[in-house]
């Protein structure tokens, strides 16, 4: 047999013992599937039934029960436009500094019904806080380690080695903290994440966050639109509907391995509670990919398609009426299209691995006229 099917196999087998143990519940017991037709089975039973022949399209596979968002002290809903803008000043040059407060803290967090994970996690949340700055700005964060480990925060973006958050640039030791210093540059749809040994797990427990720099349109004066539509807060971007989807997964028995995928950390959430779309205006979406273990993700849409500005470090796209883009991780982008004139009702979109989207990386969007 071919190793990667053998591992494929090995990894649904796995799902459906764990299940039958009562160690995790996603897809097992505690928040079974319900399949194609309807009918509530206890996913354990699901997971080896039907050897991943669900009618994924049917729209019908998802968890059985409710999250507890409070407990977890974040919403995925409230997530997709929750920007932390931090505390803006000029300081004595004239510099206009933003200032963000960032803690690591080991939290507990349900990802699934039933499904409970034991996260690292910046500010108690997974993925971090997006932290949303203006081209050109002097970021100023600090960064407070209540975790039980050292972490960092690795920007990808432009910096010096010493604000790099990695081994001797950055790194901090429970109880200790770090300012770190740089220029928000270049503008575009970003990431950040810890950079501590060993880095997949590091990053797999929950240690990362988006991290826009929107363009500042003085500096565009070309494109002055478009970016103009990207400043939040302008009353050009007030028209586009928009929102931050973080692509990651949870190996949850420690093998190395996702056993539950999501946009935003709970699976099959926009599933269960579609994000509403006015029909009419346009929706920009920033997509950041962190699955670790698995070496790519994707976004597709239904019965649309969309511009993709990758690295959104352009104001042109880059990839023009696409309805699907695959991304490694750390890899991302902006996507913008439009509902305006289409059918009222639900619009899916979802990872377009088959496996990813059985085990809850699963969406709709409800556009409404
Ligand atoms: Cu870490």
């Amino acid at each position: 047999m071919l190793d990667w099917l053998q591992r494929k196999i090995s990894r649904r087998q796995g799902l459906a013992k764990a299940g039958q143990l009562g160690v995790f519940g996603a897809i097992g017991a505690a928040a079974g599937i319900v399949g194609p037709a309807g009918n509530a089975k206890g996913g354990r039973a699901r997971a080896s039934e039907t050897g991943g022949h669900n009618t994924l399209h049917s729209g019908a596979n998802r968890t059985v029960g409710r999250v507890d968002h409070k407990r977890n002290g974040f919403d995925p809903h409230v997530i997709l436009t929750d920007w932390e803008r931090g505390e803006v000043s000029i300081d004595a040059s004239g510099k206009r500094v933003r200032s963000f407060d960032i803690v690591a803290i080991d939290t507990e967090i349900e990802i699934a019904p039933g499904l409970f994970f034991p996260a690292w996690t910046y500010n108690g949340r997974v993925p971090g806080p997006t932290l949303r700055a203006q081209e050109g700005e002097h970021i100023r964060l600090r960064f407070r380690n209540s975790g039980s480990h050292a972490h960092s925060m690795h920007f990808h973006g432009i910096h010096g080695a010493s604000m790099d958050g990695i081994t001797g640039a950055g790194m901090v030791k429970p109880g200790a903290e770090f300012t770190y210093e740089f220029t928000a540059e270049p503008f575009g749809c970003h990431l950040y994440h810890c950079h501590a040994i060993p880095l997949k797990r590091h990053i797999h427990k929950g240690l990362y966050g988006a991290f826009i720099i929107d363009p500042n349109p003085d500096k565009h004066p070309e494109q002055r639109d478009a970016a103009l539509s990207r400043q939040l807060g302008s009353d050009e971007n007030a028209r586009w509907q928009e929102m931050v989807m973080v692509m990651n997964g949870f190996d949850t028995n420690f093998d190395d391995e996702n056993e539950v995928y999501a946009t935003n950390s709970i699976a099959f959430a926009y599933m269960l509670d579609p994000i509403v779309i006015e029909r009419d205006r346009p929706v920009r979406i920033y997509l950041v990919n962190v699955t670790e273990f698995d070496p790519i993700n994707s976004f597709h849409l239904h019965a649309n398609f969309f511009n993709y500005f990758d690295h959104g470090t352009t104001l042109e796209p880059t990839l023009r009426t696409v309805d699907t883009v695959m991304l490694c991780q750390a890899q991302r982008g902006i996507l913008e299209f439009s509902f305006a004139g289409f059918e009222p009702g639900q619009y899916m979109f979802h990872a377009h691995q088959t496996e990813f989207a059985e085990l809850g990386w699963m969406s709709f969007f409800e556009v409404q006229s």
